[in-house]
């Protein structure tokens, strides 16, 4: 063969293998690829003609590199970096501290509007040039500024008249990693660990920097970066040395860096004899502990904590309560401007009446008890990410403490990484249920962002669902999530449609039907699991340990981790009776709404047996009684995969072939498991309805013998 076709032929390989690579879902939602439209890109073109940023520190230059990287991409051009305006039309990024330009613009007024973090992006005119400003007060807010002037490129947005002012409502947004140390990842679905923590402090991933790339682009600025199920040796010198490394990665990103503590630390690594938070000695021991760990991470946000909740060791092991043990963390990182996120997911070790009201009970007698750096860090409802619960109960009972969400990013209860679904529907329905804590309105976003109790400190973490694997969450579309936990941080009030239609535009495309087509998915997705998997209120029925799969027989373990006793179901009906005549659960509630869930007549038919125990013949109202309800949904929900199947066939050509071929075959894994969970669930509530399923629907593929011995592993 001549040398020039065998030039031909790698340089084919070469071309051909890298823009295989490009599609292989690495590169998140920033692909900056060239504007096919000549209209937008002349627009483009002609508003940037050169780009200035004022002021060297280590953000700032991130804001620059990333800005250069995006224009070069999207604009196809070099845009070149300018040290003066007034020839064309240029991009200046900076804050009045250290750009004289933004100085002399009198942006004072404009820049009080938002806060620390946020920015202001707006079209001035300089000497008849048109300049487009990105201001902050702070570094970091430029960056989250630049970062939102490329998702307008990515989204094909005109830029003349913008008009952008932005700030976080939630002043800390955070991730939080159930990594462990041996680089597994509890309830994680996208390989092991990012963290490697044997190379670390010597050798560092570039993951690393793409990580906090990635987050800082939608505003988070925290990391818990080990599990809550914790290991003492993280507070170790060892271990602090290598946290380091990654606190100096992720510092210019704007994100600080969390640990989970775990509470008998000074017995484990401290040779005390007791971890008693009233015990001096243990006392000082924190106290020291503090001021290490700030040797090493001069800005380390603080402890996450995991006590007296299943098996993890907790104030209550020396007969003191949560507040003790939250104060006395919080006494040792006070000195540092630290915080203690304590979590409410709590419950004891004998089986309760009702776990879900355990929680409530714990901590709402303990409201004011907490030191002001402590924030109390809630589920989204009471019992355990389930696919659909109520708002927590303790959303708006304790006025005198922050509270904080808690939502589980990685879908341990919704299918891993094999089902598709777009969870913020779940994340709006519960930012904007109403807990009529101080009357109507009184939302629970309210609540987190602080503003309904003008708490100083606010917070939201999403249990994360990133991993080493090489698309970051598994499953293409699970990027969504990470995504819209990032833009719901920033704003709770954003709506899930306007979120999934900016990830579309920037991760797949910006052509109007195919985005709708894809955007039709996505948010009807989690209902479609919710009808498949626990419809009508069901809960907790998944296969044991795993999660994955049915698995509503499961009675062989403590009580309140079996299926039987959530779905609770007889010959008389099913559901759990949490109404004032059950376990009253309704009663945690503000009688407005408690109230509505209390009565059979009123309560969301979406949440009827998580709160009432009903009749089979119990008519909805969709005219079916209970039982056909249940059939009906299950069946949907596996008619909806199929649609989903079908309608992502019809974005094959407006989609490269790699992640189009991977969300196919998945979606075929997911076919076949919603079909699992249908004809298991009903043939095993059919054992108590003792009705037939409608002759209308699809029959079971299989026995229930043969349901019950599937064995699922990750
Ligand atoms: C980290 C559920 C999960 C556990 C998790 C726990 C928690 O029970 O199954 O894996 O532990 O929640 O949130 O602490």
């Amino acid at each position: 063969m001549k040398t020039s076709s065998i030039f031909q032929i790698l340089l084919i390989l070469l071309l051909g293998s890298s823009a295989l690579k490009a599609e292989d879902g690495h590169r998140l939602w920033f692909r900056y690829d060239l504007i096919a439209e000549p209209e937008i890109l002349n627009h483009y073109r002609e508003s940037i003609t050169g780009l200035m940023v004022e002021g060297n520190s280590p953000s700032l230059k991130i804001a620059e590199d990333e800005l250069s990287k995006g224009f070069k991409g999207l604009l196809g051009i070099d845009i070149p970096e300018v040290t003066s305006v007034g020839k064309g039309n240029i991009i200046v990024a900076g804050t009045p501290l250290n750009s004289p330009f933004i100085a002399s613009m009198n942006l004072n007024e404009k820049l009080k509007k938002v806060n620390q973090e946020g920015y202001i992006i707006i079209n001035t005119t300089y000497r008849k040039n048109k300049v487009i400003l990105i201001a902050a007060n702070t570094d970091i807010g430029v960056l989250y500024g630049s970062f939102h002037l490329l998702r307008l490129l990515q989204m094909h947005q005109n830029l003349s008249g913008i008009e952008i002012v932005s700030s976080p409502k939630i002043n800390l947004r955070m991730l939080n990693h159930w990594d462990n140390l041996d680089g597994t990842v509890e309830r994680g679905y996208a390989g092991s660990s990012l963290w490697d923590w044997t190379s670390l402090p010597d050798s560092i991933s570039p993951r690393y920097i793409e990580y906090a790339r990635a987050n800082a682009s939608i505003g988070i600025n925290g990391t818990a970066l080990t599990n809550v199920n914790a290991n003492a040796l993280i507070l170790t010198k060892e271990y602090l040395a290598k946290v380091a490394v990654l606190a100096d990665i992720f510092r210019p990103y704007g994100i600080k860096v969390y640990l989970t503590a775990r509470f008998s630390a000074p017995v484990e690594i401290g040779n005390l004899k007791t971890a008693d938070p009233l015990d001096p000695e243990v006392i000082s021991w924190w106290n020291q502990k503090g001021d290490e760990i700030y040797t090493y991470v001069p800005d380390f946000g603080g402890f996450l904590v995991k006590a007296n909740s299943e098996g993890q060791p907790g104030p209550q092991n020396y007969g003191r309560s949560h507040a003790d043990g939250a104060n006395m963390l919080a006494d040792a990182v006070a000195p540092h401007k630290g915080i203690v996120m304590w979590r409410a997911f709590v419950y004891s070790n004998d089986v309760p009446d009702d776990r879900t009201k355990q929680a409530y009970s714990e901590f709402v007698p303990l409201d004011g008890k907490f030191r002001e750096n402590v924030i109390l860090q809630v589920k989204n409802g009471p019992l355990d990410f389930q696919p659909r619960e109520p708002f927590h109960p303790v959303f708006g009972a304790m006025p005198e403490t922050p509270l904080m969400m808690e939502f589980q990013i990685t879908q341990e209860y919704l299918g891993f990484s094999t089902h598709l679904v777009y969870l913020a529907p779940l994340y709006e329905e519960v930012l904007k249920s109403d807990t009529y804590a101080k009357g109507k309105g009184s939302l629970v976003a309210k609540v987190i962002d602080g503003t309904l109790e003008n708490h100083k400190i606010s917070a939201i973490a999403g249990v994360a669902n990133t991993g080493n694997t090489r698309n970051w969450t598994g499953h293409p579309f699970a990027q969504s999530n990470w995504y819209a936990f990032g833009r719901l941080a920033w704003d709770p009030y954003l709506g899930s449609a306007e979120i999934a239609s900016e990830w579309i535009r920037m991760t797949f495309t910006n052509n109007i039907e195919i985005k709708e087509k894809i955007s039709g998915i996505m948010l009807a997705s989690r209902e479609i699991a919710v009808n498949y998997m626990t419809p009508v209120g069901l809960h907790h029925i998944m296969s044991e340990g795993l999660h994955y799969g049915p698995g509503p027989w499961v009675d062989n373990t403590r009580h309140d981790w079996t299926s039987i006793y959530y779905h609770r179901a007889d010959s008389e009906g099913i559901g759990f009776n949490r109404s004032s005549t059950g376990s009253n659960a309704t009663g945690q509630y503000f009688p407005e709404v408690g109230g509505i869930f209390d009565r059979i007549e009123s309560c969301p038919e979406n949440l009827l047996l998580w709160f009432h125990h009903v009749p089979w013949d119990y008519q909805l109202s969709s005219g079916r009684d209970v039982w056909e309800e249940l059939c009906f949904r299950y069946n949907a929900g596996v008619d909806s995969v199929r649609w989903i199947q079908n309608e992502w066939s019809e974005v094959q050509s407006s989609v490269d072939k790699e992640r189009f071929e991977k969300v196919k075959s998945i979606l075929e894994k997911q076919e076949e498991n919603a079909m699992v969970w249908r004809d298991a669930c009903l043939l095993y509530f059919q054992t108590f309805s003792n009705r037939p399923i409608p002759e209308i629907y699809e029959k079971p593929l299989h026995t229930l013998e043969y349901y019950k011995a599937l064995k699922y592993t990750f």
